[in-house]
């Protein structure tokens, strides 16, 4: 393998989790001098390492394209031949046990499109680390496995850069001759070097100050362009909430004086936890009614908690190794929804999370790139920041809670932070600290860490009237993925509960484990066949399939007492209708109508519940549900439903859009919950086919207090071919051209569009004044809306994928990153018709061809193509 990595052309290496070893060489403390320049910055690093272990290794520092202006041990400056460089790493023979490392390189961080290391975005220089970026900035040992004490010290223009940002507490500050400042700041908790981060520029504080369970006041600021501080004030007051339900939900206390949050608009994903100082991407800091949509203001919530929580999940105990990035992904992403339900609706959340994890999840666990929540092997673990690492691992979190309840979780954790603080952790060390803190065997459930696929539940009930007893059969298979033929069955915990017909009452909720390939579970004193209601609340990541008639899965839409099971009885009762239609079986749509107008029509539910209870499946969903997909058919079937259902209940939607319309602007659950269920009945009505339709629409648009309802509208007039919809679409453009995170709706907005020429018209939006590569978001704006959009990105020509392999190969040059995240759409070839198959498989094998393609994109596609 050696001699293959020195060649530019080899195949990358491949890292396995069975190959662990603890490091050679220890860094306890690291002591950095930032000379600040955009275009040549200078970091001399001091590294106090020490021996780990008896052996005889040299010292391996990582990096990644730096080169060694100057290295010395001990104050001594080494010749060339005293150190060599081995695919860009630094190794230096050592003879003593410890010793000072120092090094000094050159970057140029207007230069560095990858936006990991230091890179200039706007103005700014800001730093990204994890997972490897720090081997970018300095020459290190990059493993999370190390911890350090840091010291950094920073110089930069005074004019250009006033605000000298890093992580832990400012201990020092002063001018210099020339128009020069400096800074350093000291960080008293060992961290491993992914949470290293710097930033400087010229930023505005939105100040403010959270007194802690302990009483301690910490200093608390989020930094943004000035102009950008009026729509701070969402972040920071989810900050503060974020602070207090620590406390008071796991007993976790902030441990720093101060908690600095800074806003960049070029980041390659949401945003960084950094130790005292998170790094955002701004689409999840800055909001307000004008420019942020009620989901945005949602996201930021989610966000800043997020990397709040972080700081115990994550930082006071992080990851041995990559392999575990679940540890702390899984855990606080499940920390970050709970929050959101508890500052919400517990409901609605759980639906919101639900359709993510099926929308992203479950169609990674049915690809090429399937993988366990602990996975195996990887070629670069950028493309390991997955929905299964992240969602799938906190329902995973989320099982565990509820086979323990409230109160025996809270000791598991505490068990769990108590134990490993301070220190480098892995899944395995979380599943113990459940089963030793908690009380309960956890051997047959570790396998949800260690098989990928989502396991199918077949559940049948049979009723013996005679005996007035129920048994309730459920059989779980979990299918093949990529290098796991064949798999053990699974510990699947189902919320079930029983009703009955005649009252529409049920029994109560049972717990049931599934942890056998087959299972009877036995229900009696029944006096009429009940109707099943199983794996409420999403109590498991699993395909449920059950042999409910239409009717019963009506009676569960309108009687279920779980709203999770209330929807998603709705859900499938929609998703029989049009897969039935599509597979040219006689269905029944009057069962569907009856059920909206129901729902619709019920006062006593949450109008946000009602809203999404109501929408149909999306094409994508539908697409998951066919042996083939067959997005033309989805997208006529869908259609044609929608406009069914828009004209048979057009007088329900009119009343419920003109009662819905808010008497000025507020962000309360009522308030954003009638705005949802408003949008939802704007879209059937529009899509009706009534004569006003579009002209209900612009209106709506064009007298909109908040960017929730006009944005909504311009969807909804951006999927028909009104003079409107041009009108909406140059009045949006006009109004928001110069503020990049409100654009960037535009660009969406067009490309999510049901339009029969969305294609050629995203291919258009390419090559707009506007478009740029350079910025994430942007690309994720146009191009990663575009993928999400079945019936346009499959459009039967090709041409949807060819555009999306055009763009992975230019920006594979300049932000491998975020071009490799755009490949899974294509490698899902498998699941469509050989037509297209062949189409997505040329493409793919075109990318593959370009010279000097990333490890990112290499891995994915490679992949893809098996
Ligand atoms: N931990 C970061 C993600 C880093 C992604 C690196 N490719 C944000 C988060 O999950 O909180
Ligand atoms: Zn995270």
């Amino acid at each position: 393998m050696a001699d293959m990595q020195s060649s530019p052309a080899a195949v990358p290496t491949i890292i396995r989790r069975e190959d662990y070893r603890p490091p050679d060489w220890l860094v306890p403390a690291i002591d950095l001098d930032f000379d600040l320049d955009a275009a040549a910055t200078q970091v001399k690093a001091t590294l106090g390492v020490s021996r780990n272990g008896a052996h005889d290794r040299p010292l391996r520092l990582d990096g990644d394209d730096l080169t060694p202006l100057r290295v010395s041990v001990d104050g001594q400056i080494l010749e060339e031949g005293q150190w060599h460089l081995d695919a860009g790493a630094l190794v230096i023979p050592l003879t003593g046990d410890t010793h000072q490392i120092e090094t000094l390189v050159e970057l140029t961080p207007a230069e560095n499109s990858k936006l990991m290391g230091l890179y200039a975005s706007g103005g700014l220089l800001c730093t990204q680390c994890e997972a490897e970026g720090f081997r970018r900035i300095t020459f290190f040992p990059d493993r999370p496995d190390i911890l350090s004490r840091y010291s950094v010290h920073m110089t930069a223009d005074k004019q250009l850069y006033p605000v000298l940002l890093a992580n832990g507490d400012p201990v020092g500050q002063g001018d210099l001759p020339g128009g020069r400042h400096w800074a350093r700041w000291t960080d008293p908790f060992p961290k491993p070097c992914y949470l290293f981060a710097l930033v400087a520029g010229d930023l505005a504080c939105n100040a403010d100050r959270f007194v802690t369970m302990s009483g301690r006041e910490v200093a608390l600021g989020i930094w943004v362009k000035e102009a950008d501080l009026p729509r701070t004030a969402h972040a920071m007051q989810a900050l503060k909430n974020s602070m207090a339900w620590d406390e008071r939900v796991y007993g976790r206390e902030y441990d720093l004086d101060v908690f600095n949050i800074v806003a960049v608009a070029d980041f390659n994903f949401g945003a960084m936890e950094n130790k005292g100082l998170n790094i955002f991407n701004s689409r999840y800091i800055l909001a307000d009614p004008d420019t942020a949509t009620d989901v945005d203001y949602d996201g930021v919530e989610g966000v800043v908690a997020h990397e709040y929580f972080h700081n115990w999940s994550g930082n006071r105990v992080t990851c041995r190794d990559w392999f575990q990035l679940s540890l702390k992904e899984g855990f606080t992403v499940f920390r970050d929804q709970n929050f959101s339900a508890d500052m919400g609706s517990h409901a609605v959340k759980r639906i919101e999370d639900v359709r993510i994890l099926r929308g992203a999840q479950f169609q990674e666990d049915q690809g090429p790139l399937a993988h366990p929540v602990r996975p195996e092997s990887y070629m670069e673990i950028s493309n390991f920041y997955t929905a299964t690492i992240y969602n799938k691992g906190a329902e995973l979190i989320r099982m565990m809670a509820l086979m323990l309840g409230p109160e025996r979780f809270r000791a598991g954790t505490d068990l769990y932070f108590e134990r490993h603080d301070g220190q480098a952790a892995t899944c395995e060390d979380f599943v113990i600290a459940m089963e030793e803190g908690g009380g309960i065997d956890l051997r047959q459930f570790r396998l949800w860490y260690e098989q990928a696929g989502t396991p199918r539940v077949r559940a049948l009930l049979a009723y013996d009237a005679a005996a007035g007893r129920a048994t309730l059969t459920l059989e779980q298979s979990v299918p093949p993925t990529p290098g796991q033929a064949d798999k053990e069955p699974m510990a699947i915990p189902l919320r079930t509960a029983l009703f009955d017909p005649a009252s529409g009452q049920s029994g109560g909720d049972h717990l049931l484990l599934l942890t056998e390939e087959r299972q009877n579970f036995i229900f009696e004193g029944l006096s009429a066949a009940p109707i099943l209601s199983i794996n409420r609340g999403f109590s498991a990541p699993v395909i449920v399939e059950t042999d409910r008639s239409q009717a019963d899965l009506a009676f569960l839409s309108a009687h279920d007492d779980d709203p999770f099971a209330r929807y998603e009885a709705m859900q499938q009762l929609m998703v029989n209708v049009l897969v039935g239609k599509i597979a040219g079986q006689p269905v029944d749509e009057d069962a569907v109508l009856a059920a909206i107008r129901n729902t619709a029509a019920d006062s006593a539910l949450d109008p946000a519940f009602v809203a999404e209870a109501i929408r149909l499946p999306s094409e994508a969903y539908l697409g998951d549900q066919m042996a083939i997909v067959d997005p033309d058919a989805i997208h006529a079937a869908r259609d044609g439903l929608q406009s069914r259902i828009g004209s048979e209940l057009e007088t329900l939607w009119r009343d419920i859009h003109a009662r819905t319309k808010a008497n000025g602007f507020s962000l309360s659950a009522a308030a954003k919950g009638a705005r949802k269920l408003r949008n939802t009945a704007l879209l059937y009505l529009a899509a009706s086919g009534a004569e006003d339709g579009a002209s209900v629409a612009f209106d709506q648009f064009d007298q909109a207090d908040n960017m929730t309802e006009r944005q909504a509208a311009l969807a909804t007039l951006a999927n028909g071919t009104s003079v409107e919809r041009d009108a909406a679409l140059d009045i949006f453009y006009q109004r928001y051209r110069s503020d990049a995170l409100t654009l960037d709706k535009w660009f969406q907005t067009q490309a999510f569009a049901f339009h029969a020429d969305t294609v050629d018209l995203v291919q258009e939006l390419a090559h707009h004044q506007d478009f740029s590569l350079g910025n994430p978001n942007r690309v994720r704006s146009l191009y990663g809306a575009f993928t999400g959009n079945q019936w346009a990105f499959h459009h039967p020509s090709g041409k949807g994928y060819r555009l999306v392999a055009d763009c992975v190969i230019a920006l594979d040059k300049l932000n491998p990153q975020t071009a490799a995240r755009l490949v899974p759409p294509l490698g899902r070839w498998k699941r469509f018709d050989a037509q297209r198959a062949g189409m997505m498989r040329a493409e793919l094998q075109r990318i593959l061809a370009e010279p000097g393609l990333s490890k990112d994109v290499t891995e994915q596609v490679s992949k893809s193509l098996e």
